[in-house]
């Protein structure tokens, strides 16, 4: 109970009963306008005309409001100002925000819509990334990460081959679409409930497009349900229409979108196109790998270039290549911004040296595993970016899954299996992940919290962290526990409020527990510290080391005292002891310099192995995947139960994005997979029908909270494998279906490259 790995998520009750409360929950309060955005129904044009005047007449209509009625700047771009928040003289996406309508209903709102006239003048529409940069549609500069002397390999290589990989998008389906609810205070304040990553992000940009200064506007969180990524940026155009209509009105407006608007309006992971050329001696070990990533961004920056950073960072996975250059293109198109998505860029680049792995493999006529496995990073090697490994598990995950899932024995069964069918065949892969934790901007790396003990012994904590399902809050209230030696019960964890806990950083990167963590240990300690101090000189203690709080207990020198944790906090409220702590936390020893994009970014590495076994049925192309073994390196883990379903829950995310997740959009920039009908997700059926998680047990990192590693995102990488088992599957029907880069391997794509010649 006082330390316990293996606690529930404290969600679980009222998740299961639905009571927990999201945006759309909130009571609502009288006088509440209701926000639709009337969205542009071309992907780039130039405006000619916006008349609302018949729409404003409409039953239930209040307010239209558009570009000029915006007091502040037109502009929600975080990295880049490129954003508006609602379209002033041109389009550049189908789906972006014209003009809000504030009505007394939903209803009425959508109803007002259609008569709204937007006179345009269509402009070319771009959908292709090559197209773009070939034309000059860049955002931000080409970033290179260079390493040793690739150029001066190639002739020395044995083997040198080329090639293209493509990954597709991906919609990250949260299950609460993107809203937010603001509610006008007094003196021009607006308090907003926003279902955000980030809420310093909604406030800052709430700000600016109101043009308040940022004690004016309070952003509350309670939870998500589900973010991926989609929120770390996004829930901001959202959030900031609620507020401006807020502000406008004078009323409470509250914005949410149905699950069209969400699809339509809001960028999704980045479809990638690039190129690699690998080469490797005659041992297979790989001596040079160059790469060239073309990103699209979609219509705005949004967080593009960072993302764009991290396919550079991973673009060698787990292998150590001596000799490497990579280079990334952001590519402006004509559709939604794309934005983070679990993985933020890394998935695209590993995937494309997976690929390049593949294809030297194929052409050579070895198991792509003796070439992944030959090149696995072992202690002392250089990333590309200059860090240097250290605690590298990357060996250690890969034998261990062999090893304690008879890869070979697998391997016996599948042959013999595919010698005795036809129409049946089984694949087998392995996929290593090796993924950097800590945001690659290392500014963004800090975090506060702050922690109350009430005078009754119960305790409320607030950090900056905000919880979307992965269990943060859960953690933070076991760090709370374990500091105070006291029951979980007692402590309750606050909303994340931009006014308790201010200029937070996204939950994201995974950072989220260490990051947040960190920052309410050392509050935490703080007042564990003056509680030693009171004990020490109450009971003539010898010394503050003497004394330890457990169990709700009070010890000096091992001994329990009369005092339990109540009388102890009970007495030092009297003695008028500080009850109330902020902690502070800043992840020592990162750098980065974007000049020679050369430092330390990361506070450590997450290691592991997946080896994915898929059937695949060759007349039909359908597919299923038998099992994945896992063997992943969470350090200590601090809770095996939430650990263990964050591997599990990115994983089937991940191989969902490998294989069937489909984004499609036409030539003029219309979203064709526009709803659950037409896009694919994996649900209970097509998830792997065995999923085995081992825990590999590693010392962990003094940089991740109680060398509990950052879980959230590395796992979704393992995904890759299952292409990758499919690949293997369709090889074994038809050898001839060579150079199969192009995800998702839908069971359309298996059937094709089962007769292709
Ligand atoms: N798990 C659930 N259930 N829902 C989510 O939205 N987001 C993922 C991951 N796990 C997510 C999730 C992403 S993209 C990140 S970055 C991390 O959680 C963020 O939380 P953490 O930093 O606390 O791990
Ligand atoms: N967000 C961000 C992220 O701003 N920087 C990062 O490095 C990052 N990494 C993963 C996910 N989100
Ligand atoms: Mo996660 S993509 O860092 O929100």
């Amino acid at each position: 109970m006082y330390n316990n790995n293996r606690m529930k998520n404290i969600d679980s009750y009222t998740h299961v009963r639905g009571e927990s409360i999201y945006v759309d929950d909130l009571p609502i309060l009288g006088g509440t306008l209701f926000g639709v955005i009337f969205d542009s129904p071309v992907a780039h044009a130039k405006i000619l005309k916006l008349d609302t005047s018949e729409a404003e007449k409409m039953p239930g209509v209040k307010h239209i409001i558009t570009y000029k009625d915006i007091p502040g700047e037109n502009q929600i771009g975080g990295i880049f100002p490129d954003e508006p928040s609602l379209a002033e003289g041109e389009v550049h996406f189908k789906g972006q925000p014209v003009a809000l309508v504030l009505a007394t209903s939903k209803r009425a709102g959508h109803a007002a819509l259609s008569k709204i006239v937007m006179e345009v003048e269509e402009l070319p529409v771009i959908v292709d990334p090559r197209e773009a940069a070939a034309k000059g549609e860049i955002i931000g500069t080409q970033r290179t990460f260079k390493l040793g002397d690739p150029d001066g390999q190639w002739d020395k290589c044995a083997h040198v081959f080329e090639g293209v990989a493509e990954s597709g998008g991906q919609e990250h389906l949260y299950i609460e679409g993107q809203g937010a609810y603001a509610f006008p205070v007094e003196n021009g304040c607006i308090r907003l409930v926003s279902s955000t990553q980030g809420p310093t992000q909604v406030q800052r940009a709430a700000c600016r497009v109101l043009g308040v200064p940022m004690h004016k506007i309070e952003v509350d969180v309670r939870r998500l349900g589900g973010g991926f990524g989609g929120k770390e940026d996004q829930a901001s155009p959202f959030a900031v229409l609620a507020a401006l209509g807020a502000m406008h009105s004078n009323k409470p407006v509250k914005l949410i979108l149905d699950r069209e608007e969400d699809m339509r309006m809001t960028g999704k992971r980045h479809p990638y196109t690039s190129d690699f050329k690998i080469g490797l001696d005659k041992d297979l070990n790989i001596i040079a790998y160059e790469v060239d990533f073309y990103q699209d961004a979609g219509a705005a920056a949004d967080l593009s270039p960072a993302v764009l950073e991290r396919s550079l960072f991973h673009a060698t996975n787990s292998y150590y290549v001596p000799n490497v250059k990579a280079r990334a293109t952001s590519c402006r198109t004509n559709v939604p911004p794309n934005t983070a998505f679990r993985g933020f860029g890394g998935p695209q680049g590993m995937f494309v040296i997976e690929a390049a792995i593949s294809k030297a493999a194929e052409e050579l006529g070895v198991d792509r595993a003796v070439i992944q496995e030959r090149n696995l990073f072992i202690d002392g090697q250089p990333f590309s970016y200059g860090q240097i490994t250290e605690g590298c598990e990357a060996k250690n995950a890969w034998s261990q899954a062999c090893e304690k899932f008879d890869v070979e024995g697998a391997r016996k069964r599948i042959a013999a299996f595919n010698a005795e069918n036809t129409f049946y065949k089984k694949g087998l892969a392995l996929m290593p992940i090796c993924f950097g934790i800590s945001f690659t901007n290392t500014p963004m790396n800090h975090a506060r919290a702050l922690v109350h003990v009430y005078q009754d012994g119960s305790l409320g904590v607030s950090t900056g962290a905000v919880e979307m399902g992965q269990g943060v809050n859960t953690k933070m209230l076991q760090i709370a526990a374990l500091t105070f030696g006291v029951n979980p019960d007692r402590i309750k964890i606050e909303t994340t409020n931009t006014t308790r806990v201010a200029n937070t950083s996204p939950t994201a990167a995974s950072a989220g527990a260490d990051l947040n963590g960190k920052a309410l240990q050392i509050a935490c300690n703080a007042i564990l510290a003056r509680f030693k101090t009171f004990i020490k000189d109450s009971f003539k203690a010898s010394s503050e080391d003497a004394v330890e709080l457990r169990e709700e207990g009070v010890y000096i020198d091992g001994k329990k005292v009369d005092w339990n944790w109540e009388t102890l906090v009970q007495k030092a409220f009297l003695a008028r002891i500080n009850l109330s702590e902020k902690g502070h936390y800043s992840t020592p020893k990162i750098h980065f310099d974007k000049t020679t994009e050369k430092g330390h970014p990361f506070a450590y590495h997450v290691y592991g192995t997946a080896i994915f076994e898929t059937t695949v049925d060759c007349v039909r192309g359908r597919y299923e995947m038998d099992a994945v073994h896992i063997v992943h390196d969470f350090g200590k883990s601090m809770n095996r139960i939430i650990d263990k379903g964050q591997v599990e829950g990115a994983m089937v995310q991940g191989v969902g994005w490998m294989t069937m997740e489909e984004l499609r959009y036409n030539e003029q920039g219309r979203l064709l997979s526009n709803a659950l009908s037409t896009y694919k997700v994996p649900d209970i059926y097509s998830a792997p029908k065995e999923v085995n998680v081992e825990f590999l047990e590693t010392a962990g990192s003094d940089l991740a909270i109680l060398k509990s590693k950052a879980v959230g995102e590395p796992p979704l990488m393992y995904g890759i494998g299952a292409y990758f088992a499919l690949v293997d599957a369709i090889k074994a029907f038809n050898p001839k279906a060579n150079g199969l880069f192009s995800s998702p391997m839908t069971p359309e794509r298996v059937l094709m490259a089962l007769y292709n010649k």
